[in-house]
């Protein structure tokens, strides 16, 4: 099979707890390749525009405002079937639902606060990486 893209970040959370290098780890064990990585702080515009999908759910301003609350690391991600295969290491969007060994499992403190981002489809994953990289920051 081809290498697929996908986009992935690592939440305030995570960053705060100092788990960038465990969640880099758990990432490259499972085979996928850091093709790009930033640390940011996400503007308000920001990260309501790239969650602009959930702006009608109820959990849309406090998502903005936890997105905001501090660093996060951005990355894009290459490997066999990367998008399916990120969404497994990362487990279930709620951390009581996640499976053992899972990034949630092991480090989210809330629904909310879940330490990881991963993009849900190829097609979404190209949007999201085109948000936040260019094609020269990305070296497969
Ligand atoms: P993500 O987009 O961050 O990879 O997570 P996901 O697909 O597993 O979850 P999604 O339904 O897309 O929700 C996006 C993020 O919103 C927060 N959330 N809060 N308070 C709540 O009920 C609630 N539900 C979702 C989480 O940070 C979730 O990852
Ligand atoms: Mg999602």
């Amino acid at each position: 099979m081809a290498l697929e893209r996908t986009f992935s970040i690592i939440k305030p959370d995570a960053t705060r707890r100092n788990l960038t290098g465990k969640i880099n780890a758990m990432l490259e064990d499972a085979g996928l390749r850091i093709v790009a990585q930033k640390r940011a702080q996400l503007t308000k515009a920001q990260a309501e525009g790239f969650y602009a999908v959930h702006k009608e759910r109820p959990f849309f301003n406090d998502l903005v405002a936890f997105m905001t609350s501090g660093p996060v690391v951005l990355q894009v991600l290459e490997g066999e079937n990367a998008v399916l295969k990120n969404r497994e290491i990362m487990g279930a969007t709620n951390p009581a639902d996640a499976a053992e060994g899972t990034i949630r499992k092991s480090f989210a403190e809330s629904i909310e606060a879940n330490s990881v981002h991963g993009s849900d489809s190829p097609e979404n994953a190209a949007i999201e990486i085109a948000y936040f990289f260019s094609g020269i920051e990305i070296v497969g």
